[in-house]
């Protein structure tokens, strides 16, 4: 049996005193705690909250976790945060590879496989992102996309992807509210596990494959009750905490 895993994605938002907020709402909520069990949880903040956060989270389930990484070690890469930097956080998550890295700047397969690589040899766990654009979506390329894109990762990771969360989110989903069917994803999480199994059976029975892109409280239910849909990568309702209680209690 896979875990169920709720992962925010909180982007570029929060302020010192929302997040504080946030999170005691989250961590004074029984039910919230009540709900935990079997379900991996973790929010993903901006890298100045990240000190903040994981001292907030510090004595709770919730895990802490950024939002990218740098490919390299330490060295002369100015704006840039290592691996390293962030197990000092206790960051047990990176995600790496989200459309919006790879949209806005320009990241490509290669290099979300050197970020998920990095992650890796620090202990930290990479949730790597795949989806199509809405126009490989129209022109019926999402399984060509989506697999070229795990490829990347599968022959740079090798044994080490059972390690690895993977998260499909179809980027005309992202921040839409626009949602495939619970069936259209669930075909696309097949593909995924199965390129996965080809590659090693045993990771394949093991790896999350959350689904991203408005994930709501509204939605939720249908998508998690498919078979190899492990959880949610969650932006817009991972920023308030009613909805994001209610998401893991959709698990
Ligand atoms: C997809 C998702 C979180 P949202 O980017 O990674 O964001 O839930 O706002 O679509």
């Amino acid at each position: 049996m896979r875990p169920l895993t709720i992962i925010g994605n909180w982007k570029m938002n929060g302020s010192l005193a929302a997040n504080q907020q946030l999170i005691e709402e989250l961590l004074s909520s029984k039910d919230f705690l009540a709900n935990l069990q079997g379900v991996r949880t973790g929010l993903c903040v901006p890298y100045p909250y990240l000190s903040q956060v994981s001292q907030l989270l510090a004595k709770s389930s919730i895990a802490c976790g950024a939002q990218d990484v740098s490919d390299h070690p330490n060295g002369a890469y100015t704006g840039d945060v290592s691996a390293k930097m962030l197990q000092d956080f206790a960051c047990q998550y990176v995600i790496v590879g989200h459309s919006e890295r790879r949209q806005f700047h320009q990241e490509g397969d290669g290099l979300v496989a050197r970020k998920a690589k990095a992650c890796l040899q620090a202990n930290i766990t990479p949730i790597i992102c795949v989806g199509e654009t809405e126009a490989e979506h129209d022109d019926g390329k999402t399984l060509t996309v989506v697999r070229r894109q795990l490829q990347a990762v599968l022959d740079l990771l090798q044994g080490q992807i059972a390690s690895c969360v993977i998260a499909y989110e179809p980027v005309w989903a992202i921040g839409t509210g626009k949602v495939p069917t619970p069936a259209q994803a669930q075909d696309v999480h097949r593909e995924l596990r199965l390129q996965l199994a080809k590659f090693d059976d045993e990771a394949a029975s093991k790896v999350a494959i959350l689904y991203g892109g408005s994930l709501k409280p509204d939605n939720a239910k249908d998508l998690l009750a498919m078979p190899d849909i492990d959880g949610g990568l969650v932006g817009g309702a991972s920023l308030n905490a009613k909805d994001f209680l209610a998401l893991c209690q959709a698990c």
